[in-house]
């Protein structure tokens, strides 16, 4: 039987319903922000008996809304009030090399007490998101993400501009983060750090105020560290507007359904349309079962009898004007390691080991046979090269394989750009691309136990 308040039986008994964190006030366009890393308590619902310790921003989990300007320049001071280091890396935006936030690749880990300078210039608009990546299979499980907007020139008209961070935390009977398991390497073998309690925008049950007849953008974005989400919407008028930030041709998503893995995001347009009074769930299908997550309560007031007419398209990015060539680079991406699956040894630090000396050295997952960082990239090209990954996904797991500073095209979903596809066990398929950002940048799982257990590598463009 399904109730909202069982998730994973063992520890969901401890929560009790009715929300009180309220989402992190909207921040206004602003030409330099404050982001500040700390530890401090939160209540997922209002009724908590005692508060969850966490790591946030700005006091808020997930850390506040940011909202940047298209094509312009932002400057975000982080300071890190932590007592380990961290460092902030801005999730699928195609950004100078330099600020992409990854320690011991383009810049020094921001130590304790000490702050860097982000400056941002997006070229593109639309829904990304901001994450520790420093340690992140335990800072990231603590709190550390928030939602980052860059903001259309010219948005859509809508009545509400919705965020919907969706996270999966792992907590104790006392609704403490349960720490004992962070670094478990039966998770990092498996499907990375599952949770017991999913939350939107930091509740349990988040409740989204709606009339009758109004249209919403709701920007879905996945905060968890390994969980896909498989979120199942109750309301018939839904159209998918954009996928990982970029403008897509408006399609209905089937019976509702839109998946999310790890690091991905989705713009919806929603016509609202049940009755006043009535709530209309957002859930979770998790097996056989389907788990509230949020729900959008209509008020007694009606906004419009009709709904508005018309598709809502997102205007192009430039991204979209980016013809993929015929004639690629083929370079082949080999993921192999995990639990049930046939690796025997790997390269690591330079040296050749078995699976047992491997998982010693906390790496059980390898692309191409090497565990871990390379110290050579993947592939070095001159800025403009074609790029085909040819990913080969051998093992017994889905993983979601996330590009940092550029947009891809999956071969399984070749009308849109994407930053992080989904494959799953035994897939075979492509993520093509133009390195047009010179740098170094990662290529990883976003399944960040994943990534932590070897499933990382990276690129050079010169
Ligand atoms: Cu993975």
């Amino acid at each position: 039987m399904l109730t909202r308040r069982h998730f994973i039986k063992a520890t969901a008994a401890g929560l009790a319903g009715g929300a009180c964190l309220r989402l992190a006030p909207l921040q206004a366009q602003q030409s330099e922000i404050h982001l500040t890393a700390g530890t401090g308590l939160v209540n997922f619902s209002a009724d908590q008996k005692a508060p969850t310790e966490v790591m946030h921003y700005n006091q808020s989990v997930p850390g506040p809304i940011l909202r940047i300007p298209q094509g312009r320049e932002s400057l975000i001071r982080f300071e890190n009030g932590l007592d380990e280091s961290s460092s902030v890396h801005w999730h699928g935006l195609r950004i100078d090399n330099a600020m992409d936030g990854v320690p011991g690749m383009t810049q020094v880990p921001v130590e304790p007490g000490e702050s860097f300078e982000y400056r941002l210039t997006p070229p593109d608009a639309g829904t990304y998101w901001y994450h520790t990546h420093q340690r992140s299979w335990a800072q990231l499980a603590l709190g550390l993400a928030g939602v980052l907007i860059v903001e259309e020139k010219n948005p859509p008209v809508v009545d509400q501009d919705l965020v919907f961070a969706i996270d999966d935390w792992r907590l104790d009977d006392d609704m403490q983060i349960d720490r004992n398991s962070l670094g478990a390497m039966h998770d990092w073998a498996h499907a990375g750090r599952m949770g017991n309690v999913l939350t939107v925008n930091g509740e349990t049950e988040a409740t989204f105020r709606v009339a009758r007849g109004e249209r919403i953008r709701l920007r879905l974005v996945n905060i968890a560290n390994a969980r896909v989400m498989n979120l199942l919407f109750n309301e018939p008028q839904i159209s998918v507007v954009a996928i990982d930030g970029q403008p897509v041709e408006p399609f209905a998503p089937t019976d509702g359904r839109v998946q999310l893995a790890p690091g991905q995001r989705t713009d919806l347009i929603i016509d609202m349309s049940s009755e006043p009074g009535q709530r209309s769930l957002v859930e979770v299908v998790i097996g056989e079962y389907a788990y509230e997550v949020a729900n959008f309560s209509y008020r007694q007031e009606v906004r419009r009898e009709q709904a508005l007419d018309g598709t809502v398209r997102l205007e192009a990015n430039p991204l979209q004007n980016v013809q993929l060539p015929n004639d690629f680079l083929e370079v082949p991406l080999h993921m192999g390691g995990g639990a049930m699956g046939r690796m025997r040894s790997a390269t690591y630090n330079g040296k050749e080991m078995d699976v047992r000396e491997l998982v010693k050295n906390r790496k059980i997952w390898a692309i191409n046979g090497i565990a871990g960082l390379p110290e050579k990239p993947l592939f070095s090209v001159r800025r403009g090269t074609a790029v085909s990954l040819n990913v080969d996904n051998d093992n017994s797991w889905p993983h979601a394989m996330h590009l940092h500073g550029h947009h891809f095209i999956y071969d399984k979903t070749p009308d849109y750009w994407r930053d992080t596809a989904l494959f799953a066990r035994g897939e075979q398929g492509s993520m093509r691309f133009i390195a047009d950002n010179p740098g170094k940048w990662l290529v990883h799982c976003h399944m960040v136990e994943h990534m932590a257990g070897g499933m990382v590598t990276w690129f050079e463009v010169t």
